[in-house]
């Protein structure tokens, strides 16, 4: 029998809990928790740079289903911790937070979302392997499920210092070991720019020859803004400012574009603070505060014309904000939204400061953004003119449901969708193919207008705009209101070839835009009409791609096969078009989906529908490969 002395107990009991509860240290064991183990492997490599130890990061997918994170920091200290009785590698290793124990003073300030340290990614893992380059020695220690399997030991010697970790996660908590490329490479890059010349090198070995990308950015969240705004033409160029108050580090850069758009994006301590917080707030506030006096100083604005609003001074801004502090306070429904008061102000007064120097500076680009923000408010002046007009106009109408709208019977949300196709002659076929008890087809004609390119007053005098938001029953914009959504399927129905996908790209845009919380909570879809109708002696088979295809006619003769090809869905009588694209159970949909940051899905959408053509057919192809299936 064993017996275990009162430490090995603790860390057992530790281990235990972690592996009972995963999802209360990573928040849970699908996709996002297994991705959140290399996050957090990565961002204690991510302080140690921080630290001022560390500047390159190595993080490797292994053909075996590992992951490996590496940094040339100081390596985790191997002597023996005096209170625990083991080498502090051990200890870190094995206690649940003990990261921040030893001589790792001042900021630890990335932590990952959970913050949980590194233990709990080793009692996750079913392997683990610490390997520490220190004092010219290489030293190793290895865990099974968390619990050391080999004790600390010198297995060669080595020039330099750094920290490697090999995991392989296990497969009795998580219900995929699949890494994704994209996942883990977009907040990798996000952690390139949010610091500094920090140079971090993924490789993906999975695949032959192995996928490798190197993020480092000397301009730091300047580059950040660079990358955001790629395909947007400028209004200004990028300024930036940085700072430290109280110990509080902020960095901020910003650029007007030409669209009208809002795009800003606020971390802390490298966190993507997506509901915002008193960094968001101050710099809002700062910046409408500036572009206000400047405007009224030159007499651009006059003192009766009272200020321009918040809103409209972040018409066509990109910015990004990055704070770091010693205790940041996580608040919100996802914990992601800053609490710390004290922020506000300090980044209020920074980039004030260098708002009306940069506006003083530079008149002319003043001038520019501030004419850019008065147009925003007439605009949305214009904007509530109509829709208070459409308002009355529904109410007036009774039912108020456009004309258009083949409704179905059904009043229940759950089980309703709402088809929106392509032409009025789909749509004939669409409503003959229906089932009338829960599907709804709203034709729609002509081009549906580009949002990314007009303003709202424009984009709601639109009538196939018009129509969708009232079959939806949503309102947009600020007064979207998911409750009152009448489908919880929104399906996406146009031809396979150029015109189709230009409209799906339209309307996405449109719900990115004024709905987005339709496409994060998942009511998008887009249906997948078949390409070929093959046929043989009675026999009626679909082919959805090439491949498909072939399957079907296998190595037969082609010639007893009448192989139709559609290219639209007008081709299919209502019956065909019923059995392969609209019945439940027979059909194939794919869930349109957002990633958690929307960086991506910005760059996305302001390439497709900009001016240049060639990254928008790169992203439009990319994206259809990730969409997820659903029937
Ligand atoms: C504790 C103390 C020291 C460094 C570290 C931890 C450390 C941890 C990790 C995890 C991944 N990479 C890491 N690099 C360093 C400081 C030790 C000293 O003073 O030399």
């Amino acid at each position: 029998m064993e017996t275990y002395t009162g430490e090995q107990i603790e860390v057992l009991k530790g281990l235990e809990a972690v592996r009972k509860r995963p999802g209360m240290y990573i928040g849970n064991t699908s996709d996002r928790g297994l991705h959140q183990l290399v996050y957090e492997a990565v961002d204690n490599s991510v302080d140690e740079a921080l630290a001022g130890h560390a500047t390159h990061i190595e993080v490797i997918l292994g053909a075996d289903g590992s992951c490996s994170v590496q940094d040339d920091g100081r390596g985790i200290p191997i002597d023996v911790h005096p209170g625990e009785n083991m080498p502090a590698a051990e200890v870190v290793m094995t206690i649940l937070h003990a990261g921040g124990k030893f001589g790792k003073g001042g900021y630890k300030v990335s932590g990952g979302l959970h913050g949980v340290g590194i233990s709990v990614v080793n009692a996750l893992s079913s392997e683990m392997i610490t390997r520490v380059k220190r004092d010219g020695g290489l030293w190793e220690i290895r865990f099974e499920r968390g619990i050391t399997s080999q004790k600390l030991r010198k297995i060669g010697s080595a020039q330099g210092t750094g920290t490697y970790q090999w995991f392989k996660p296990d497969a009795e908590i998580f219900d995929t070991l699949d890494f994704r490329w994209e996942t883990l490479e977009k907040r990798l890059r996000e952690l390139a720019f949010l610091n500094r010349g920090l140079s971090i090198v993924f490789i993906d070995k999975r695949q032959d020859p192995p996928r490798e990308k190197t993020f480092c950015y000397e301009g730091g969240i300047i580059s950040f803004v660079e990358y955001l705004n790629e395909n947007k033409e400028f209004v200004t160029p990028i300024v930036s400012t940085n700072g430290e108050r109280d110990g509080i580090i902020v960095e901020c850069a910003m650029q007007w574009n030409d669209t009208y758009n809002e795009v800003i994006f606020a971390f802390a301590n490298n966190i993507n603070t997506m509901e915002g917080g008193m960094h968001l707030t101050g710099f809002r506030t700062a910046v409408a505060n500036s572009v206000n006096i400047h405007a009224k100083k030159k007499g651009i604005l006059k003192e009766a014309d009272g200020n321009l609003s918040t809103d409209d001074c972040m018409e066509g801004l990109t910015a990004v904000v990055s704070v770091k502090l010693q205790d940041p306070q996580f608040e919100g429904q996802t914990k992601t939204k800053l609490g710390n008061a004290r922020v506000r102000g300090i980044v209020y007064s920074l980039v004030n400061e260098r708002l009306e120097f940069f506006l003083e500076e530079n008149p002319k680009l003043g001038r520019a953004i501030v004419e850019k923000c008065m147009q925003a408010a007439r605009a949305r002046e214009a904007a509530k003119k109509a829709r208070d007009l459409s308002r009355r106009k529904t109410a007036l109408e009774g039912s108020g449901l456009p004309g258009k709208l083949v409704d179905c019977k059904s009043q229940d949300p759950k089980e309703s969708e709402i088809f929106l196709v392509e032409g009025d002659s789909a749509g004939g076929t669409a409503k003959g193919g229906r089932d009338p008890n829960t599907q709804a087809i709203l034709p729609l004609r002509g081009k549906i207008i580009n949002v990314e390119k007009a303003r709202l007053d424009k984009v709601l005098s639109n009538e196939e705009i018009r129509t969708m938001i009232t079959a939806f029953g949503t309102g947009f914009g600020d007064e979207f209101n998911s409750d009152k959504l009448r489908y919880h399927k929104i399906i996406i129905m146009t031809d396979a070839d150029v015109d189709g996908s230009h409209i799906r790209t339209l309307l996405l845009t449109f719900f990115y835009r004024q709905m987005r919380k339709l496409i994060e909570d998942g009511y998008v879809y887009i249906a997948q009409p078949p390409l070929y109708g093959v046929k043989r002696g009675k026999m009626q088979r679909y082919a959805f791609d090439d491949a498909e295809l072939k399957e079907i006619i296998g190595d037969r003769d082609p010639k007893e096969f009448t192989v139709q090809q559609y290219k639209g869905l007008g081709e299919m009588d209502a019956e065909q078009l019923a059995v392969t694209t609209m019945e439940i159970g027979s059909r194939r949909l794919k869930r349109v989906e957002l990633d958690e940051a929307s960086e991506d899905a910005e760059r996305m959408f302001t390439t497709l529908m900009g001016d240049s053509v060639e990254p928008r057919k790169r992203l439009i192809q990319a994206h259809a490969r990730d969409a997820k299936y659903d029937i």
